[in-house]
């Protein structure tokens, strides 16, 4: 009896402490904000042919090679910034692009070499 009542109060506080203690864990885990931060400044190389350009949107669709890192390849349609990188841009130009990783929208954007 007078074990128990003197272990109580510890289970407790042990309780107590390690709740806390592992929530605060959790929150600390995710150094991840700063990664993420990161990634968003993060941009993609990528290669692929133009589809389309909407010059008045700043869209230009792009039949894109795989991006390392970032997708698989597909066509998609990129907005671009700013909207004038779509000039001078026409269907069956071969491109090199940079994108932002987390809003795949396109910042830098070339004609290619055409592949041998
Ligand atoms: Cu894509």
């Amino acid at each position: 009896m007078r074990v128990s009542l003197l272990l109580a109060p510890w289970l407790l506080l042990a309780a107590l402490g390690a709740e806390p203690a592992s929530a605060f864990d959790g929150l600390r885990a995710p150094a991840a904000p700063s990664l993420v931060v990161a990634a968003q400044a993060k941009l993609f190389h990528g290669v692929g042919v133009v589809l389309g350009v909407d010059k008045d949107a700043g869209v230009v669709t792009i039949d894109h090679e795989a991006i390392p890192g970032l997708m698989d390849a597909m066509v998609m349609n990129y907005n671009v910034s700013p909207k004038t990188l779509a000039a001078g841009l026409q269907k069956n130009d071969r491109v090199e692009f940079d994108v932002d990783g987390v809003t795949y929208t396109i910042v830098k954007i070339a004609k290619a070499n055409k592949a041998p």
